[in-house]
């Protein structure tokens, strides 16, 4: 217990301190004016719990099931780019809280340890990679391979990011990589701009990744940190010239990409991050992919788009149980957890908290993130009457609208 930090807010709050001011604006900040990022969060308010009483809750068991492991809670660690912005350890101390909470974490394709190094800290814990699919296919598919290699078990392939949103405090910041981090798992021969260095597995130096290869490289090179060749993408950024811009790849499909990554990825389960609506979640069943996470990246893309519990209804229903349905976005208290849980989630990811729990104590702040939002979980399910995850369900919510009106769902 710290007595300094009993809420995820309290975490929040000593974690602003604690980070300098690009990586605290870099974190916390959404898109545009914000708004999609604060409606994630305030979509939780608008559920109110029916509790139901005297049912022998004595035998609690928040457990639940993913890729075969028993997660401590229907919680995992949301894949966040660059970790060891907000401390030194970054990925690995990440890695170990959750391997000490017994929970799952999905790492960033712009982690900034290397994937091997994660699994090796995550030890029994089965381990996710977020993907980003570039239009220089090999950057992805050399990732998927030492992902394979590594024994992860499933790709969430991002789709919310054909272009970078604004992100206006990352214009005005300038925002950069430090020079003593790397992005750490691509390749020497990976392109990028010129604004920081990254490193392969191998120890390596290059630029980032992203971008096209040779001339595009060398012309890349010659401009200054803030130069993107001009012609040199279909659509230029919009926001400042980081390597993560080049991320954005404006040519992924359902019809082509999907069929690709599934072979690519094999024996891998593909699960597709960034949907928000019944029909993308339809195409996603239709093209057979293993799993949904409903997400709007927290609110770092489309400003304005639904709010993630929000979209998650209409989701759940198009999907009809035929896959698993996750969600991200806004959860900071367990009776959140609860609420994605009875409007059909299975299972639900934070990113923003775990970064707070890192800046303030490394794996041992990551740790009390977690153990704080198990605890609210589980007083939770037994306040309302729930000792099994399975059995919490729409009946036990109801909606009020901004007059105070309740509806049941
Ligand atoms: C278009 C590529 O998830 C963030 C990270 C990296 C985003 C890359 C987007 O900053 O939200």
């Amino acid at each position: 217990l710290d007595l300094n930090c009993l809420t995820i807010k309290e975490l929040e709050k000593h974690a602003a301190v604690m980070m300098d001011k690009q990586t605290r604006d870099y974190y916390n900040e959404g898109a545009d004016s914000g708004s999609t990022l604060l409606e994630n969060i305030e979509a939780y308010a608008k559920y109110r719990i029916r509790p139901r009483v005297l049912r022998d809750i004595s035998q609690i068991d928040t457990s639940a099931s993913i890729f075969g492991f028993r997660n401590s809670f229907p919680l995992g660690v949301a894949p966040t780019a660059m970790q060891c912005l907000a401390h030194q350890d970054g990925e690995i101390a990440t890695a170990r809280a959750c391997k000490e909470m017994r929970v799952i974490m999905g790492l960033s394709s712009f982690a900034t340890s290397t994937l091997e190094a994660v699994a090796e800290a995550s030890g029994d814990i089965p381990n996710v990679l977020q993907l980003y699919l570039f239009e220089e296919r090999d950057h992805s598919r050399k990732l998927i391979a030492r992902a394979k290699k590594a024994g992860y078990k499933a790709v969430f392939l991002t789709v919310d990011t054909p272009m970078l949103g604004r992100r206006n405090l990352e214009i005005r910041n300038q925002f950069k990589l430090p020079r003593h981090l790397k992005i750490a798992n691509f390749d020497e021969d990976t392109n990028s701009d010129a604004s920081a260095t990254v490193m392969d597995g191998t120890g390596s130096s290059s630029e980032p990744q992203g971008g096209k290869k040779s001339e595009a490289t060398s012309s890349t090179r010659r401009q200054s940190s803030a130069g993107y060749h001009d012609g040199e993408r279909r659509h230029p950024p919009s926001g400042p010239i980081t390597f993560h811009t080049h991320a954005a790849n404006p040519t992924l499909s359902w019809e082509r990409d999907i069929a690709w990554l599934k072979k690519e990825a094999a024996p891998m389960e593909v699960w597709v991050k960034g949907i928000a609506t019944a029909e993308d979640a339809l195409l996603a069943v239709h093209h057979s992919v293993d799993g949904i996470v409903v997400s709007n990246h927290g609110g770092r893309q489309l400003n304005g788009a639904l709010a993630t519990l929000d979209a998650l209804p209409e989701v759940v229903a198009a999907v009809g149980g035929k896959i698993p349905v996750h969600v991200d976005g806004g959860v900071r208290h367990g009776t959140d957890i609860f609420k994605a849980l009875a409007l059909g989630a299975d299972f639900v990811w934070i990113g923003r908290p775990v970064l707070w729990g890192l800046a303030y104590k490394g794996q041992q702040g990551v740790e009390l993130c977690l153990k704080l939002l198990a605890d609210e979980f589980r007083l939770c399910m037994g306040l309302a009457g729930t000792i099994k995850v399975e059995d919490i369900n729409k009946d036990y919510l109801v909606k009020m609208d901004r007059s105070g009106f309740i509806s049941r769902l």
